[in-house]
């Protein structure tokens, strides 16, 4: 079993267990003695099994064992110690039970609420919140059932109730821990003096366009959803004029996986001013790196990026050989829009399908028909690839693969998340089962280019509540601390940089670090075999820890960040700063 998959099982009989207690309690509460005595063996055998996943996961290398066992284990047993003796006593009066039982119902149910509201890092006061809330359930369910309760139990409820409040919720925290992230880098001068040989206008405005037969509204590039194709050749000189008709909540153009200098990175707030309806903003850069890339407003870029404000960026070595598509797969007012059209393919041409993925969640890609190879991940080159054959790719949140294949005599088709968007004649399409590429095990292996790391960071992704702003928010969270609270990660020009990115949530974040690609060193302690995987998207998923690293090489303020939007709208951005 995965991490992943142990984490689930584990919720599962938590909530279980909890809601076995609860309607244990309630049964026995209302002299159903067959029912309360069904539920209450069930809560109790939930509750014993706990300890096996819990186990189970200490012994897979989950990283939060230890809180599992400070928090739900102690509860649990208080549960298991406090209603299993009563209940084999078999009472007379099987109400006589029913705060026992309900008592459990709660010990259960808040070390869930713990795991699940709280997140990382457990503290002393989530405890003592939990302890608290247990106390004063207790106490108002045997009032309400009449039950005898001694008063030093409502005296202790009090006491750890303050305690609690004082503590757990951070009212004692000084908030704000994070130095403030500059804003507003002045004027659109060009960063390069060399003359441009690309020159592009983007201009972002409210469109209609036509999804499936159907009028949608989009915010597009020059009316057009996905806007433009930029294309370029290693060596340009790419000059884009951004324009805002009407986009109320600004636009900016972030170039996703391209390597520029940081004031041309496009994200509001941090290396320029959004640019509001009227006005405009001119990017440069030297286009030195080849691949497949895109670009989107990183303004409000949750809602802009859905509603269409993206394009294709594709800078080549030299003239396109063979046929060389891009496709940008992106779900428009919950369509998905149709890929784009592709003549008929003579037998033996050369094919580079440039598979990109502009959505906020995972699509898997399968291609029938012919053996391929993957020639690149997020633009960079991959060494020594073999060729697969029914193996399916699954592409993060913001990344891209480069598939290469021979076009063979016999048809081939492409299939997104088993619908066919490209098929030149009938082929299986029982691609769902075929396993997926795990690409750290993917081509030739190279040597890490360092032994040692002169910086390392660890980010715990996770999903908690945010009590340092004034309306608490279930935010989405990294070293339990949400946007803008998180401190910046600094580091010296030259430094070699390690993170380590453990996923404590049950949901997959895309990362996403601007500026630099990252090599992939190990994914749950194992190291990666494969081709050396220069990532700039890459998918952590429920319990998993991976290891990359990076030179720190591209001086600026670099936004670090679930690539999954609403996520990073919901708090999971931080930065990455120079000294
Ligand atoms: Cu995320």
């Amino acid at each position: 079993m995965t991490t992943g998959s142990l984490l689930a099982a584990d919720l599962v009989i938590a909530v279980l267990a909890a809601a076995a207690w609860l309607g244990g309690g309630a049964a026995s509460a209302a002299r159903r003695r067959p029912l309360a005595l069904g539920l209450a063996a069930v809560a109790l055998l939930a509750t014993l099994a706990r300890a096996i996943t819990i186990t189970a996961l200490a012994r897979a290398g989950w990283w939060f064992a230890a809180e599992k066992v400070l928090i739900a284990a102690p509860l649990s047993l208080a549960a298991v110690g406090i209603a299993g003796p009563r209940l084999l006593r078999a009472p007379g009066d099987i109400r006589a039970v029913a705060v026992p039982l309900l008592f459990a119902g709660y010990a259960t149910s808040s070390a869930l609420l713990v795991t699940i509201l709280h997140g990382y890092p457990a503290s002393a006061g989530a405890g003592l919140l939990a302890v608290a809330g247990v106390v004063a359930a207790t106490v108002i369910s045997g009032r309400a059932l009449g039950a005898h309760l001694p008063r030093t139990v409502s005296r202790v409820a009090l006491v750890v109730a303050v305690a609690a409040l004082l503590t757990g919720t951070g009212l004692t925290v000084a908030p704000g821990a994070a130095p403030a992230v500059p804003h507003d880098h002045g004027s659109p001068a060009a960063r390069i003096a060399d003359e441009p040989t690309r020159r592009f206008t983007l201009t972002a405005g409210t469109a209609t366009v036509d999804v499936g037969g159907r009028n949608v509204a989009a915010w597009a590039f020059n009316g057009q959803v996905p806007g433009p194709e930029l294309t370029a050749t290693v060596g340009d000189v790419v000059e884009v004029t951004l324009r805002n008709r009407d986009i109320g909540r600004g636009v900016t153009v972030h170039w996703h996986g391209y390597d520029v200098p940081n004031d041309q990175d496009g994200v509001p707030g941090v290396t320029q001013a959004a640019v509001r309806p009227g006005q405009e903003f001119v990017y440069r850069f030297r286009a030195d790196q080849a691949g497949t890339y895109w670009y989107h407003t990183h303004s409000a870029s949750d809602v802009g990026v859905r509603m269409g404000l993206y394009g294709v960026l594709v800078v080549r070595p030299g003239p396109a050989t063979g046929l060389d598509v891009t496709v940008p797969v992106h779900t428009l007012a919950g369509r998905p829009l149709p890929a784009p059209k592709v003549e008929q393919v003579e037998a033996g041409l050369p094919v580079r399908l440039r598979l990109i993925n502009t959505d906020s969640t995972t699509h898997r890609y399968a291609v029938a028909g012919t053996a391929f190879r993957v020639a690149a991940i997020d633009g960079v080159d991959l060494r020594g690839p073999t060729p697969l054959v029914d193996t399916a790719v699954l592409i993060p949140a913001g990344g891209r693969y480069d598939l290469v294949f021979d076009a063979p005599a016999t048809p081939v088709a492409l299939f997104v998340d088993g619908r066919a968007v490209y098929s030149t004649g009938p082929v299986s399409t029982a691609t769902g089962a075929w396993p997926v590429l795990d690409p750290l095990g993917y081509g030739a292996t190279a040597p890490v280019p360092w032994s040692r790391f002169d910086k390392t960071f660890t980010l715990v992704l996770d999903r908690g509540l945010d009590l340092r702003r004034l309306l608490p928010r279930y935010a989405h969270t990294v070293n339990g601390a949400a946007d803008p609270d998180i401190p910046p990660q600094v580091v010296r020009r030259g430094d070699v940089v390690r993170f380590t990115i453990v996923n404590r949530s049950q949901i997959v974040h895309p990362w996403h670090l601007h500026g630099h690609h990252v090599l992939v060193l190990a994914r749950d302690g194992k190291p990666a075999t494969g081709s050396p995987l220069w990532l700039d998207s890459f998918d952590v998923r429920p319990g998993e820890v991976w290891e990359v690293a990076f030179r720190a090489d591209n001086p600026g303020m670099w936004a670090n960040h679930c690539h999954n939007l609403a996520h990073a709208d919901a708090g999971m951005t931080l930065h990455l700063m120079y000294s």
